[in-house]
């Protein structure tokens, strides 16, 4: 089995990252090091960067997620402020900020960053499309789960198994092992 480091301080994210490398042979060991965050308002950047400082820091391979929701009728609203807004606003303010709004649609983005020490970092996108419900639904997966809509349920009614085989999580991780071999 390979092994590889996934820098994160995310539960949810560590767990799904975990079953879906899992299921191709690869070991993944949970980091909470962290790394400083960038302001840039696309994910990308922020993934490269604290992928490259990790790897440097710790003197091992290591991936990063950096993700975020971006709503459509709020020009990519929380986008790359998604863990602030999870934090200090949560679930609920995000639904009152959208209420009587029509247009619903939204894209959850996932960035895994890859880089080896003293390498160059590379990026790995993956996009779902959904819609934001109008209230929350289901006790499944984490962080914006229950308020995204995915296909008439929430990601938070799906539950990890049927989440990890559409997420933008998995999508990148999809280009990220493609690359990989
Ligand atoms: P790191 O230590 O990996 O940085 P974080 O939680 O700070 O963890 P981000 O900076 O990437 O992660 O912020 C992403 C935010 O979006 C955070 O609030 C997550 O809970 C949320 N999020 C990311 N992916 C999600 C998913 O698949 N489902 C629900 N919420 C998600």
């Amino acid at each position: 089995m390979r092994k590889i480091v996934f820098v994160t301080g995310n539960k949810g994210k560590f767990r799904e990252v975990k079953d879906i490398l899992a299921s191709k042979g690869f070991e993944v060991v949970q980091n909470t090091d962290g790394y400083p965050e960038l302001q840039e308002d696309t994910l990308e950047p922020i993934a490269a960067y604290g992928a490259k400082w990790a790897s440097s820091k710790l003197g091992l391979p290591v991936i990063v997620d950096d993700s975020g929701l971006f709503i459509n009728a709020l020009n990519g609203f929380p986008g790359p402020y998604s863990a602030f807004v999870e934090k200090n606003l949560g679930n609920s303010r995000v639904l009152k900020v959208m209420e009587g709004e029509t247009e619903r649609s939204a894209v959850f983005k996932s960035v895994i960053g890859y880089c080896e020490p003293g390498g160059e970092p590379l990026t790995f996108t993956g996009t779902v499309k959904g819609n934001i419900a109008f209230e929350e639904l289901g006790a499944g997966g984490f962080g914006y789960d229950p308020i995204f809509d995915y296909n008439g349920k929430t990601f938070g009614e799906l539950g990890d198994e049927v989440k990890n085989k559409v997420s933008h999580r998995r999508r990148a991780l999809d280009k990220f092992l493609e690359w990989l071999e």
